[in-house]
């Protein structure tokens, strides 16, 4: 099928993102033999209209739009995502009669809100890489809705259904289709100033580590967007995404407060061995910084060859 992946996220404080998780649904459908066409809306400064000649220049099936946040979490300044993603719809209504699916963390923070909200077709909620490929499955040959992992829907009767997530991705079975990554994410001065920056910063690339955690600690959220349970990446998995990522070459460890686990130093070490630079992260630092050096492919090349 084709389908056109919208992210809207607009956030440039302290630093744009990059669509990674729109990057990990954009692998899994063309692993699925489907056709992906991406816009990034971080870049237009007239997000509809921009909408609209994408619709109106391409012919797509489905259209899904990736809503990483729900709002700024910014107490002095809130904003709320929600209008701009219930006008994206109303306009692929308009110019199309594609199927429209929401996904991303902020849509599985809050998906029955979100989804009454919006009005999509469908909503997937939670990592979306199975969900997506079985829904088109769905929509081309039929079968039951019921089984397609994290979906949101309205059942015959109106009433708003949502399927568990499997959580049965395997991290290391896919890499980030980094194609739908701008260029424009990696230069300096792409970043919003403001009190929380102190210059311009260019987006890190986020590599994924593991999925999930076995922690339950009340206020988190990560049992929504990616399930409950430690999942962590294969150790060599993970060097050889660091190594296709090597070009913006910074590692955000800990994410969000997540833990250094045990599994994730190992992963640390794995680095470290091949790169001395990076000795320092096992004392104990936050985050990798920028290597001195552009890492080669050579010492990568050996430490994964002995798998
Ligand atoms: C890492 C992270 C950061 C890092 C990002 C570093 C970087 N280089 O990217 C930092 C610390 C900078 C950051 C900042 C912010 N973050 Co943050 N962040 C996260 C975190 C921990 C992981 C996000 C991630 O990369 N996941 C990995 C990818 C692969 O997963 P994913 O994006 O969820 O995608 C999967 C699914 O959602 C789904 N999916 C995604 N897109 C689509 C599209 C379709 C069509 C479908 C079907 C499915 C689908 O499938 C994907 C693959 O499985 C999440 C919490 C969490 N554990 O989810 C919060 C989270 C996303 N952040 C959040 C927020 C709010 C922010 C900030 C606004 C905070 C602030 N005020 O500064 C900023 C915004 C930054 C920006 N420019 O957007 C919220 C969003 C919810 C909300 N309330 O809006 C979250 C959920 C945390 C929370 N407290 O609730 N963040
Ligand atoms: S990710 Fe961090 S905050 Fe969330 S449950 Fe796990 S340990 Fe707690």
């Amino acid at each position: 099928m084709r389908v056109l992946l919208i992210s809207t996220n607009k956030i440039r404080v302290p630093r744009p993102a990059l669509p990674i998780g729109m990057a990990y649904i954009s692998a899994a459908l063309k692993h699925a033999g489907h056709q992906v066409d991406v816009l990034d809306l971080l870049w237009e400064s007239r997000e509809l209209k921009a909408v609209r000649e994408k619709l109106t220049t391409g012919t797509y099936d489905v259209v899904g739009i990736a809503v990483r946040n729900l709002d700024n979490l910014t107490f002095i300044d809130p904003v709320f995502f929600g209008p701009m993603t219930e006008k994206i719809v109303q306009c692929v209504r308009k110019y199309t009669s594609a199927t429209v699916v929401l996904g991303g963390s902020g849509f599985s923070v809050e998906p029955l809100s979100f989804f009454e909200y919006a009005q999509p077709d469908y909503g997937i909620a939670g990592e979306g890489e199975a969900g997506i490929v079985q829904l088109l499955d769905y929509l081309e040959s039929g079968g039951r809705r019921e089984s397609i992992s994290g979906l949101c829907y309205l059942d015959d009767d109106g009433k708003f259904c949502q399927n568990q997530s499997s959580q049965a991705f395997d991290l290391g079975a896919l890499e980030p289709d980094r194609s739908v990554y701008d260029p424009r994410y990696f230069e300096e001065g792409v970043s919003a100033a403001s009190d929380l920056t102190r210059d311009h910063q260019p987006a890190i690339e986020t590599l994924q580590t593991k999925r999930g955690c076995k922690l339950f600690c009340s206020y988190c959220i990560i049992r929504k967007t990616e399930g409950k349970g430690d999942r962590f990446k294969d150790t060599l998995d993970f060097v050889r995404d660091a190594y296709l990522s090597h070009k913006n070459w910074y590692l955000w460890w800990g994410l969000g407060g997540q833990n250094l686990t045990d599994r994730s130093r190992e992963t640390v070490q794995a680095v470290a061995d091949m790169h001395q630079e990076y000795e320092y992260v096992m004392q104990g630092k936050p985050r990798l910084e920028r290597a001195p050096k552009p890492v080669t492919a050579q010492p990568l090349k050996l430490t994964i060859g002995t798998k």
